[in-house]
This record gives C-alpha cells, structure tokens and sequence, in this order.
C-alpha cells in the first residue's frame, strides 16, 4: 500500500448512475486529459471494528424524543474509508457499462450465437489483457489465493476488485481458467468437464482453507454474456447480493457440469437467455436480424 494523489486532478463530467441503497456510486471524468471512470462505494460496517467504533468516534446529538435518539458518528479515519475503483484510460464500451440503463431479455439459439454473437464479440469485446497479466504474474500476483498451474485443467483463484477482503460477508473471488481459447459458457463441452470439475472443487477447497467458509455458503457460477471473453467462474458468499450481479446472467457451475454430462452438445445448442442494455451494440445486431 502506498500513498497517491492520482485522483485529485479528476474532473468529473457526468453521474452515469449511483445507488442510496449500495452507497454506490459511478462517475465519469477526465483525469489528465484521459477518460476515465471512478467507482465509490461504502463498504460494510464490520462486526470486529464495534468496540474501536464506539470508543473512537466523535458522536454528534441529532434529536431526541422519548426512547428515540439520532447521531452523527465520526469515525476515525481508518474505519472511514470508502473503496475506490479507477478505470483509465476507460473505454465508450466502459461507460456504457457503468450507466444506468434500461435492459432486454434477449433468447439467443444456437445459430444466432454463431451468426450474430459470435462476429460481434470478436470485434467488439472488453480486452482481457486484465487477466493475461494475472495469469502471467504481471499484475494482482501477491492477491492470489489458490492456483494450479496445468496447462489443461489449471487456472488462477483471486480476490475479484469488487472485493476489498476485510469481511467474508461479501466474499467474491474468481477462477480464470489457463487455457485462453475458452471465451465463455458457449464454447464448453463434455471435453471441459475435467477443467470445470477442477475449478469447482480446488477452488471450493481453497475458500474453506482460507476463510473457513464452507461449499454451503458458496455460489459458484459463470456469466452468460460476460463482460470478458476469457473463461472465469464466480465464487461469491451465499446470501450476498453482489452490485450489478443480477439473476439472469447467471448459470451455477454444478449445473453447467450436469448439462455437459448429459449432452456434450448443450452449451452449443441450447437457447440462452440474457439482458442486453438498451445501447448494447449487441442488442441493435438482434434487431437488424429481427431476433427481437
Ligand atoms: P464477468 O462476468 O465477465 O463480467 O466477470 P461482469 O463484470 O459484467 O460481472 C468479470 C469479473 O472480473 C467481475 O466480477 C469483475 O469485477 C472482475 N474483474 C474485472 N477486472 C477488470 C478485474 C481486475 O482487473 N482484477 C480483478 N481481480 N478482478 C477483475
């Protein structure tokens, strides 16, 4: 951890949403002349920092009126931080991302994975460069928390940057898989299952090491779309309801392993459904092909 002054030359220039329930919110700005966006969020109150809260704090009366009483607490400034994600130089597809936006259920066959999907994410995909370096040890190399370097079935455990690791009760890590030609969900056959049932099971052995959690309070599931075509399963804490992380991307590893049990083919040829934003390049492709 070292000091920095990056963010004090940051002009802000838009609000592209934020969240009074998450304590969340997504800005975009220019910082030296870059685009860039800038994610704040409050983290959760710990339980083990209660007694330095209550002993450490500058309390300021609000009201009071019988039984009832509202403060302002201080805390000190350690207990005082908000988590701060930085994208820069951030790219139009990031703010998109990141804004507010109104979405769509699209269905997507088999077919129209490969002739819509498939030529659109080719060209017009995040870059996973992110997870080259992580797989490389270029970058996030001391986060690790698990790997098995087979070149097959290997892959990297670690901390996702939603995380910051002070309380397991929003535990959120991922598994990138080493082999890079896996794009997503819709490249996976009964070939992968050594790889999959890999992730799903040293990876649930590494979390109940490390942070004495067990497979009953994980979820562990992959992203259909993804943001990055690079394959990478989700761990998060059961219960825990991860900013932007809604249901219908979703698609639990046990039952990604079942399906290719029972049909090599699933993945390939199975209808999937997932939301598209409103100005999601992708979603103009199912309209011109009057999928939508
Ligand atoms: P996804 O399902 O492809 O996309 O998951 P989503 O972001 O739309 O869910 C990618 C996951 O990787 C997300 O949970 C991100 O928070 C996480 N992630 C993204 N980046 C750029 C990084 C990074 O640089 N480091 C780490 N550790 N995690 C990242």
């Amino acid at each position: 951890e070292f000091e920095t002054d990056v963010l004090s030359g940051f002009q802000t220039s838009a609000v592209l949403s934020d969240s009074a329930r998450e304590k969340t919110i997504f800005i975009r700005g220019k910082l030296a002349d870059e685009d860039a966006v800038v994610i704040l969020e409050k983290t959760p109150i710990r339980e083990d920092t209660l007694a330095e809260l209550f002993t450490g704090s500058r309390l300021k009366l609000e009201m009071r009126n019988d039984i009832y009483s509202t403060y302002r607490l201080q805390p000190p400034p350690h207990l005082n931080e908000i988590k701060t994600t930085v994208v820069c130089p951030a790219t139009e597809k990031h703010v998109k991302k990141y804004q507010r936006q109104e979405s769509f259920l699209v269905e997507e066959t088999g077919e129209d994975y490969k002739t819509i999907t498939l030529p659109y994410i080719q060209k017009q995909s995040f870059s996973v460069q992110w997870v080259h370096n992580i797989l490389e040890k270029k970058a996030e190399a001391d986060r690790i928390v698990f790997e098995d370097p087979d070149k097959e079935v290997g892959f990297v455990l670690l901390p996702d940057f939603k995380w910051d690791q002070k309380q397991a009760d929003d535990l959120y890590l991922i598994a990138i898989t080493h082999q890079r030609n896996i794009k997503s969900l819709r490249d996976l056959t009964s070939d992968h299952l050594p790889l999959l049932q890999n992730i799903f099971q040293k990876g649930k052995e590494a979390i109940l090491q490390r942070y004495n959690l067990p497979a009953s309070k994980l979820r562990v599931y992959l992203h259909y779309q993804p943001s990055y075509y690079h394959l990478h399963v989700h761990f998060t804490k059961l219960g825990y309801e991860a900013p932007g992380c809604g249901v219908e991307r979703a698609h639990f590893l046990a039952d990604v392993i079942q399906n290719l049990q029972a049909d090599t083919q699933y993945y390939k040829t199975r209808t999937l459904y997932f939301p598209l934003r409103a100005d999601d390049g992708l979603l103009s492709k199912f309209k011109e092909a009057g999928r939508l």
